[in-house]
């Protein structure tokens, strides 16, 4: 019998509403998986992908995570990872380090057994290099096996990697398929194989909003009973407390109800994520802010996602819109770093979805080559100086934010059809019950609700004018995000 921890997208570092107290958060949570690791003797931890948020984790983030698999290690409980999207770099990896260190161990291609399971990985691979995989892994001669892998794999949602095929073609038959990537926590059996998501472990975006946790993955027939060899069960995190408040304003309430609304619920030391719809009057969030703040919240933030309707006259006449933007854009006359910018969100041949990513791309690429930092300078003064219709400092902040998301280095040579998708960009919901593997294969029933009210990180939109054919907000990324 061989049990593990199955634990993923941990995001150490991630300084999340630009909190430090989220940060630490992040390191805090992977802290009580080992504990529990520890508590409980598993086997293994097994982690799969995205430990780091970034792939420059900074040195309180690199000295915090060793300090947690040096307890693993003092415990003499290995630790299997592999790479993720958010931390992979060009120079080698973190966990190289940690492996040279003797705090981990980077499963790959040959097996490596632990119990009578033999573990192999699989790094997050971009989409332009999928077809190459040949999926060849040394042959083993344990009772199990089992891949670990960092991707979006299928049948759960957004994937984008076959996850028949690749079964299908790996040269070792796996009894289960351990995953990170989606911070969803779900199960599903592929051609008789189990796959599984354990989530991240704090959430990383307001749309996740189900309780955290990882999966107890034990391999044994035996023990597991029935046609099964492997079971999956989930176990919970306690995590920061986030307090969701959906506030549905009726014509003629304010503020007032929205004070009300927020005041039902503890705030105290939560993260506190304000919605409002519907109709009524104006609301200042700051206000609502100051609420949260007085009932001592770690954060406070309100979307207002109603129609804002604009005092402004705008006078649109013109033959083609795509003119009087470009007029409008040498008006404001933009470094070239701003124009790649814009170039990103507003080619066609770029999925909204690629926007957040590209950016990044571009804006590294121009930072990297040396001396050409002067990419950053505006071109000429702007006729009328004005800078009106920007986001305002939160806004911006938030930009800022999501320029933080990690970026697929090996990919950043202009594929920009390829670059990933990151679940936080995810507006799913599932069921996340404690639930034995062995019972259900098809958790998948309840993993399809999409529900599109939960990113409350995406404030803003009333500016954006790039939408309208948008179906997904949270990948809107506007111009002036980046100015
Ligand atoms: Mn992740």
């Amino acid at each position: 019998m061989t049990r593990v921890i199955h634990t993923g997208d941990t995001h150490v570092g991630y300084q999340q509403y630009h909190s430090p107290v989220r940060r630490q958060d992040f390191l805090d949570a992977f802290d009580a998986v080992v504990d529990d690791a520890i508590d409980e003797d598993v086997d293994a931890v097994v982690h799969a992908g995205d430990l780091f948020h970034d792939r420059r984790p900074e040195l309180p983030d690199l000295m915090g995570t060793i300090s947690v698999l040096r307890r693993l290690d003092d415990a003499d409980i290995p630790f299997l990872a592999v790479v993720g999207n958010h931390e992979a770099t060009r120079g080698g990896q973190w966990l190289d380090l940690f492996e040279r260190l003797g705090l981990a161990t980077r499963l790959g291609d040959t097996p490596t057994v632990v119990g009578d399971t033999a573990f192999y990985g699989l790094d997050h691979v971009p989409v332009s290099r999928r077809d190459d995989l040949e999926y060849e892994f040394d042959p083993h001669d344990a009772d199990y096996a089992a891949l670990v892998a960092h991707g979006l794999f299928e049948p759960f949602a957004h994937a984008d990697w076959d996850t028949e095929e690749m079964l299908d073609k790996s040269t070792v038959g796996f009894d289960a398929v351990l995953l990170g990537d989606n911070h969803t926590p779900d199960r599903a059996k592929v051609a008789g194989t189990w796959v599984t998501y354990p989530g991240s472990t704090e959430r990383a975006s307001a749309t996740e909003r189900e309780g955290r946790g990882y999966n107890v993955v034990t391999f044994d027939e035996e023990a597991v009973g029935g046609d099964d060899r492997v079971s999956i069960r989930r176990r919970a995190l306690d995590t920061r407390e986030f307090v969701f408040v959906s506030v549905e304003l009726n014509h003629g309430e304010g503020e007032t109800r929205v004070r009300e609304q927020v005041r039902q619920h503890d705030l105290e030391d939560a993260v506190v994520l304000v919605e409002i719809t519907g109709d009524g009057e104006p609301v200042t969030p700051a206000a609502i802010e100051e609420i949260g703040d007085e009932a001592g919240a770690l954060v406070s933030r309100v979307t207002d996602r109603r129609e804002v309707e604009t005092d402004a006259d705008i006078d649109v006449s013109f033959a083609d819109p795509e003119d009087a933007v470009r007029e409008r854009i040498d008006e404001m006359a933009l470094s070239a770093a701003a124009l790649d910018v814009d170039e990103a969100v507003r080619a066609e041949t770029i999925a909204d979805s690629n926007v957040r990513e590209t950016v990044k791309m571009r804006i590294e690429e121009r930072l990297e080559e040396d001396g050409e930092l002067d990419a950053f300078d505006r071109g000429r003064r702007p006729e009328n100086g004005s800078e009106s219709g920007g986001p305002d400092a939160d806004t911006l902040d938030e930009g800022g934010e999501h320029l933080d998301n990690g970026v697929d280095v090996e990919d950043s040579e202009k594929h920009v059809e390829d670059s990933e998708e990151h679940v936080e960009d995810i507006n799913v919901e599932t069921e996340s019950t404690e639930k034995d593997g062995t019972d259900d294969p098809d958790v998948r029933g309840d993993a399809e609700t999409v529900d599109d009210t939960n990113d409350v990180d995406d404030t803003n939109d009333a500016d954006d004018t790039n939408d309208a054919d948008d179906t997904n907000d949270d990948g809107q990324v506007t111009m002036e995000d980046y100015l």
